[in-house]
């Protein structure tokens, strides 16, 4: 494996980032989690983007234009042989004094590592997750903006821990008002009648790749996709529940907080666009 750091490729065990980088100090940073399937960089223009706009954001000034790390995610994939694997991308704010101030640090960090990727077993697709609601809260907006893909992944963490605590693999994080925003890593959808819902960027949630492309899929299989703010209730009575993520792709849920969703078993809704997904990420994206 070969990891890209400012433009040079490293062998593994000698790419190292400096103890100074603001990126390890404070979390000062944004990333992106992208996958290869079959030679090929899925939603690769996509992750850049929502990159940017998160670096953006946090006024972090990327040190390249987005053509240019394009072409970087590849050439990393290449020099690693990878075809089938898991992307991370970060940029740090960089190497700083010991102190907040961001202009301290000249020149941003940019790190790019293609590996394998670690999935979750296969019965957890065969037979759904059980998972709860947690009582940490997604970040609010005003505060540190969940859109932004920021190396500061603590709010999720106390969430992930909490999930493990209580022996579930994910969490449900409900916003300060109570409404359903998304799961630790993954955005969650569900099922009811011929609607596929998913909760508003507003709620609190990232704007999830995965989340797009399933929500094109549903649209594709003639359901209605909506929006709306989310209750447990509503989760409750779904007839199936589902997450998405770059990690996890589709994967099922049959209970939230002890109540079994629909039959308590992978939903026909969700096995379908389980499907459609695997086929789309086997054909398209950016050839490495
Ligand atoms: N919400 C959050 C908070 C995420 O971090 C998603 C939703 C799904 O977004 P995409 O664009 O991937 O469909 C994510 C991304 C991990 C891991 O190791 C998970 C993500 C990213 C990087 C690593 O579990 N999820």
């Amino acid at each position: 494996m070969k990891i890209y750091i400012d433009g040079k490729y490293y062998d593994e065990h000698k790419a190292k980032v400096s103890v100074f980088d603001h990126g390890l100090l404070y979390g000062d940073g944004v990333f992106e989690g992208i996958r290869a399937y079959n030679g090929r960089v899925f939603k690769l223009a996509e992750h850049i983007e929502r990159l940017y706009c998160s670096a953006k954001s946090i006024l972090l000034k990327i040190p390249m234009p987005p053509a240019d790390m394009v072409r970087a995610v590849v050439q990393t994939c290449r020099k690693s042989k990878l075809r089938d694997g898991y992307i991370r991308l970060l940029v740090t704010r960089g190497v700083g004094s010991l102190g907040l101030n961001p202009h301290k640090c000249p020149r941003a960090t940019v790190v790019i590592i293609a590996d394998k990727i670690q999935l979750y077993p296969p019965e957890y697709y065969e037979r759904g997750l059980d998972i709860i609601t947690v009582a940490t809260t997604r970040n609010l907006h005003s505060a540190l903006n969940p859109a932004i893909k920021s190396l500061n992944y603590l709010n999720n963490i106390l969430a992930k821990i909490e999930a493990l605590n209580g022996g579930c693999e994910e969490a449900i994080m409900l916003n300060a008002e109570g409404f359903v925003a998304e799961c630790t890593g993954d955005n969650i959808f569900i099922v009811k009648g011929d609607r596929l819902l998913t909760p508003p960027l507003s709620a609190g949630a990232l704007y999830g790749i995965t989340r797009s492309v399933v929500m094109d899929l549903g649209r594709g299989q003639g359901l209605e996709v909506g929006e709306p703010n989310l209750t447990r209730h509503d989760m409750f009575n779904a007839d199936e529940c589902f997450l998405t993520g770059t990690g996890a792709e589709i994967i099922p849920v049959v209970k939230i907080d002890g109540r079994v969703i629909g039959a308590g078993k992978p939903g026909a809704v969700t096995r379908k666009l389980e499907g459609e997904y695997r086929k789309l990420t086997q054909v398209s994206g950016e050839p490495i």
